[in-house]
């Protein structure tokens, strides 16, 4: 099968084929990236679910831990029974449904829809032209790579300095979606993000897929470059604290 049809065959949601050799330890299991932000929405609703779960890093540039699977992006997630779900806004959505169902399913709010979509296809974007912004905040984004057990010493080394030069041209190609220059961007989302935080949370007073969303999103850049405008934003700074509190994952 040649590339431009494995692409065909993927798709995102719950899949067909239930690889229960994919689990770990026992625990659903997540693939991931350390920083991914799609990650971070998984990881945050796992945590303030009070999951346990199994976690495969997978390696950014060759993807080698996730090589089994069709769907080549991170999250992946495999559930006991080995039911395997791609894509982040519905591994949250397959979780909970799974769970207490604490809120509505995709189509039912379009509210949270909408939200939802703004993390991937708004937010997600945004936080990478200010991350990736020059070679250098690139190289320290992919630092981590340095420290990560299962990868050897030579895919540390790619991961971190060619890793870095491919990111940073990601950074540049997302600067061109918006009009304004990354950092002046960023507030501006966060600006409109805040119109959907009615009172405490997306959900108003419990989280909902919304929240998770963009949290997670957000929660990859900490410590990273761009932050401090996540810190400083009159509204989203409060309801960061919140979700951190409320997840578990600070
Ligand atoms: N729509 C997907 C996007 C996932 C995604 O783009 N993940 C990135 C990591 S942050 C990835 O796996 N990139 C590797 C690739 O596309 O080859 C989701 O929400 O899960």
């Amino acid at each position: 099968m040649n590339s431009e049809e494995e692409e065909k065959k993927a798709t995102s949601g719950i899949q067909d084929t239930k690889v229960p050799e994919r689990v770990v330890d026992g625990l659903p299991t997540m693939y991931c990236f350390e920083t991914c932000p799609f990650c971070f929405k998984v990881k945050a609703l796992l945590g303030s679910r009070g999951m346990e779960y199994s976690k495969v890093e997978v390696d950014p540039t060759f993807k080698t831990q996730l090589k089994w699977s069709e769907w080549g992006k991170v999250p992946v997630f495999v559930d006991l029974d080995g039911t395997q779900v791609n894509d982040s806004n519905h591994i949250l959505h397959y979780i909970d449904s799974n769970g207490p169902a604490l809120f509505p399913r995709m189509g039912d709010d379009p509210e949270q829809d909408r939200w939802m979509d703004f993390s991937n296809s708004v937010l997600g974007k945004s936080i990478v032209a200010v991350i990736y912004t020059s070679y250098r905040t690139s190289v320290q984004a992919l630092d981590y790579v340095t420290r990560v057990d299962n990868f050897s010493f030579g895919s540390r080394l790619i991961n971190k300095w060619l890793g870095g030069l491919i990111m940073r041209m990601v950074g540049k190609s997302r600067a061109k979606m918006f009009d304004l220059p990354p950092r002046e961007n960023l507030q501006h989302q966060l600006d409109i993000m805040s119109e959907g935080i009615q009172g405490d949370f997306f959900g108003k007073e419990e989280p909902n897929g919304a929240d998770f969303a963009n949290f997670g999103i957000l929660r990859s850049m900490q410590g990273l470059n761009g932050f401090d405008i996540v810190e400083s934003h009159n509204v989203v700074s409060g309801w960061y604290t919140r979700m951190q509190q409320h997840s578990g994952v600070f």
